[in-house]
Order: C-alpha cells, then sequence, then structure tokens
C-alpha cells in the first residue's frame, strides 16, 4: 500500500470518511454529498458556490466528482481551512467579525482600505449580522486570492498599478475562477 502524501493521515482514515460522505457509495463524491457532509452539526446549508469552488480545484479528471485518489486533498484543504478560521476567530464566537476578518487580511498579506474590507465584509456577510461563517470565510479568500493573482500577473513591475483596456477588464472578470 502506497504512503499517504505529506500531511495527510492513513488511507484506512480517509477512507472511512470518504464512505460516510459517498452516501449512495457509487465511488464518487458528488456536489450534494459534500454539501451535506459539509452542513452536519449546523442549521444553515453550506454555500454551494464554495462547494463548487472546491470540486473544481480538486476534481482531477473534470467529472465534477471528488473521486478517493482525489480526496485527500480535499480532506486535508478543508482541514487547513477550519484550522484557519479558528484561529482567526479570536473570540470563539465560530463566526469572524470585522476585526477578526482585518487580522486575517493583514496576515495574508494583503494591504486593503477600510471601505475595501467594508465591501467584502458586506459580500461575504450572507446573514447581515456584521459576520462571516467558515463557508463564505473560504469563499472570500479564495476569491480575493484569484483576483490577486490575476492582477500580478498584469502588474509586471509589481508597482500596484495596472493601465487596462475594457476588453481585457472584462476577460479578467470572467475567466477568474471565483
Ligand atoms: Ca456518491
Ligand atoms: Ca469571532
Amino acid at each position: 500500500m502506497a504512503a499517504p502524501p505529506a500531511g495527510l493521515p492513513s488511507r484506512e482514515f480517509l477512507m472511512d470518511i470518504f464512505q460516510r460522505v459517498d452516501k449512495d457509495r457509487s465511488g464518487t463524491i458528488t456536489a450534494n454529498e459534500l454539501q451535506v457532509a459539509l452542513s452536519n452539526g449546523t442549521w444553515k446549508p453550506f454555500n454551494p458556490e464554495t462547494i463548487r469552488l472546491m470540486i473544481a480545484m480538486f476534481d482531477k479528471q473534470n467529472t465534477g466528482k471528488i473521486n478517493f485518489e482525489d480526496f485527500g486533498h480535499l480532506w486535508k484543504y478543508v482541514t487547513d481551512w477550519q484550522n484557519c478560521f479558528r484561529s482567526f476567530d479570536r473570540d470563539q464566537s465560530g463566526n469572524i467579525d470585522k476585526n477578526e476578518f482585518t487580522t486575517a487580511l493583514t496576515t495574508f498579506g494583503y494591504r486593503l482600505s477600510e471601505g475595501t474590507i467594508d465591501i467584502l465584509m458586506k459580500k461575504f456577510d450572507h446573514y447581515g449580522k456584521g459576520t462571516i461563517l467558515f463557508d463564505d470565510f473560504i469563499q472570500a479568500c479564495v476569491m480575493l486570492l484569484n483576483l490577486t493573482n490575476a492582477f500580478r500577473q498584469l502588474d509586471t513591475d509589481q508597482d500596484g498599478t495596472i493601465t487596462i483596456h475594457y476588453d481585457q477588464f472584462l476577460n479578467i472578470v470572467f475567466s477568474t475562477k471565483v
């Protein structure tokens, strides 16, 4: 039996979780199965956009499903995000408020104005409570990362400014995986 990739638990451990998530025993995990698994213990359905994002990230064969070979990486991804989320949720309220979000963004290396942080809070605060939940936090961070990478590719001299045409702008917005 091949050794698990670095940082992953044993194959037995992962297989046990995989089989519990794969409710219909088809050998692959669909977006619906993943959503049910990640919503366990909460009353709110997991953000479907975040599910779509995660499936697309780890579905190497582009089938829209996750097989067991891809599952270890997905599992690690979710676990890493859970640890990240908990470490920024200073008051252990189970959500991220604006102060905690600001700290997270600074720690990730972003330098954003308060106005931009307010816009992000508003966009990802799906329940209008001034806080961001786990699934929306992942979506916010992944979107920010993807858009930042797209910007950086054009900002060849790294001065934080780019000049682009309207057509290029639309190209970035619609071709970036967000
Ligand atoms: Ca299945
Ligand atoms: Ca909190």
